[in-house]
């Protein structure tokens, strides 16, 4: 994504903008997740009604290729050990002769359904919590995922269905939407958000990933979702939403329309307050269900993997009705 000219920096479009930084203390690197509390894990376990259970990644490492940011490669899964080596002779002898597949995989830590690292994104030299942005050169020793792993992410989530709201499929490619639109969609939809609340947002963009040709897929890529307003940062801080969990590859709309800065929501939300963020997840069938037994609210449950001074790592998220 070059240089555009006249588009302000990101250190002029939120030097007001609220931090968390400090509020948990000057080692932190969990931030929002600090919100989810012993108390809010029986709050959402308190929302399992039907035992029903929902897994939101998507599959990694498919053939035809995985959803993914434009320039990242998609995961490369390669056979190491199966059935063919032992057909031609060079499968390793166990004492009774057991047999064994293996294979490795090569990826980026964004490359599938996965938590960023509180310290992914920076502006002006600083990570989540003023830790400088030396602490990211060659692995993160400073609010990687590492943390977030070993927390674990359990709490009340809520499904907002902004594609639904818009009697669409999917929303259209630059299509925005902000804090009061996912309140009048909540309305409309007979649930409330809640302070503490998980929010998760269906736009149906990486649903539709599956039904075209990648080529369609990432030509002129812009995606939908959440746009920047000072608003919409303070109703965050005020939800103190502590995870942003989102059917689109960044969790926002990809250029800012105002003012053509890109991704604002990763520094404004991410860096500035702790928000976690869990990006490329598949909503369509948790959708339907929600729509159909008229439920919004549940048990959602992440951990993303524990990579050492990974900068994000891939999750399932299991959400329980
Ligand atoms: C980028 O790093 C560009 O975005 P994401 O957080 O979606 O991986």
């Amino acid at each position: 994504m070059g240089e555009v000219k006249d588009v302000p920096l990101l250190s002029e479009l939120l030097k007001d903008s609220p931090k968390n930084w400090g509020k948990w203390g000057a080692d932190d690197e969990v931030g929002s997740l600090n919100y989810l509390t012993s108390l809010e894990v029986i709050r959402g376990v308190g929302m399992v009604r039907s035992g029903k259970v929902f897994t939101l990644q998507v599959p990694m490492g498919a053939p035809e290729g995985d959803p993914i940011w434009p320039g990242r490669r998609t995961a490369q899964r390669v056979n190491v050990m199966d059935h063919s080596h032992y057909q031609c002779g060079k499968g390793p002898h166990f004492p009774g002769e057991l047999h064994y597949a293996d294979d490795m995989m090569i990826m980026y830590l964004q490359g599938s359904t996965q938590y960023d690292a509180l310290g992914h994104v920076w502006y002006d030299d600083q990570i989540y919590n003023g830790f400088e942005a030396e602490t990211t050169t060659g692995g993160m020793t400073k609010a990687s995922v590492l943390p977030i792993a070993e927390k674990g992410v359990v709490g009340r989530g809520v499904l907002i269905d902004m594609a639904r709201y818009r009697l669409k499929n999917v929303l259209d490619r630059g299509e925005t939407f902000d804090h009061e639109d996912l309140m009048a969609a909540a309305a409309q939809q007979g649930v409330e958000i809640k302070k503490h609340d998980i929010l998760i947002i269906r736009t149906g963009f990486i649903g539709s990933f599956y039904t075209m040709p990648s080529d369609n897929f990432y030509d002129n890529f812009v995606e939908p979702g959440l746009t920047y307003s000072p608003e919409l940062v303070s109703w965050f801080k005020d939800m103190e939403i502590p995870n942003l969990v989102t059917d689109t590859i960044a969790n926002e709309v990809t250029i800012d329309p105002v003012s053509g800065i890109a991704l604002p929501l990763h520094s404004a939300l991410m860096r500035n307050l702790g928000v976690a963020f869990t990006e490329i997840t598949i909503l369509d069938e948790l959708a339907d269900d929600c729509a159909a037994d008229g439920q919004w609210a549940f048990l959602y449950v992440a951990a993303p993997l524990k990579v050492v001074g990974g900068s994000g790592a891939p999750v399932n998220p299991v959400v329980i009705k």
